[in-house]
């Protein structure tokens, strides 16, 4: 081997270690590890339901409440066009107490309203997220009688109304 041969000879080799090290430091550097949250495609995950609903009325033990009446969600709500809530327009006493039994597979809500755009919408009466097969109150005693739209926050093209008598 000539002078320039073993020079080339070594270059190559010390680019080889030197790519080799660069590749080892970048790589590494993509290994996730817990706790380290830095990075340019984070996203805060949105607030869990709970949290959402955190000051909203209705945070009450479902079980522990007599129902009067019952106001279901049907399975499939949530496609439009599918019947939605049954009884689509429910009248109930001064003072019932409403159950709202979610039968579908996703979350709904039952908010009064005409939809998301009422500036009143959620003021009267407003379950939150009620998740998949499971339930939530609606207490009618402190609302005034009269008859009340109310929708799904979910899916606002899901209406019915209350009459409260
Ligand atoms: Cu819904």
């Amino acid at each position: 081997m000539g002078l320039n041969e073993k020079i080339i000879f070594v270059a190559i080799l010390g680019l080889g270690a030197i790519v080799g090290v660069i590749t080892y430091t970048i790589f590494m550097g993509l290994v996730p590890t817990a706790g380290d949250t830095r990075s340019i495609y984070r996203q805060d995950l949105p607030p869990k339901p709970a949290e959402a609903s955190a000051g909203a009325k209705s945070s009450v033990d479902v079980s522990s409440v007599e129902p009067d009446v019952t106001l279901t969600i049907l399975e499939g709500a949530a496609t439009q066009g599918n019947p939605d809530y049954d009884p689509k327009e429910l009248s109930v006493k001064a003072g019932d107490i409403i159950k709202v039994d979610n039968v579908d597979t996703v979350p709904h809500t039952v908010t009064n309203g005409e939809g998301p755009n009422d500036p009143d919408a959620g003021k009267v009466f407003d379950t939150s997220i009620i998740n998949a097969g499971e339930a939530a109150i609606i207490d009618t005693q402190e609302i005034s009688p009269g008859d009340y739209a109310y929708y799904c926050a979910v899916h606002p093209y899901m209406t019915g109304t209350l009459k409260i008598e």
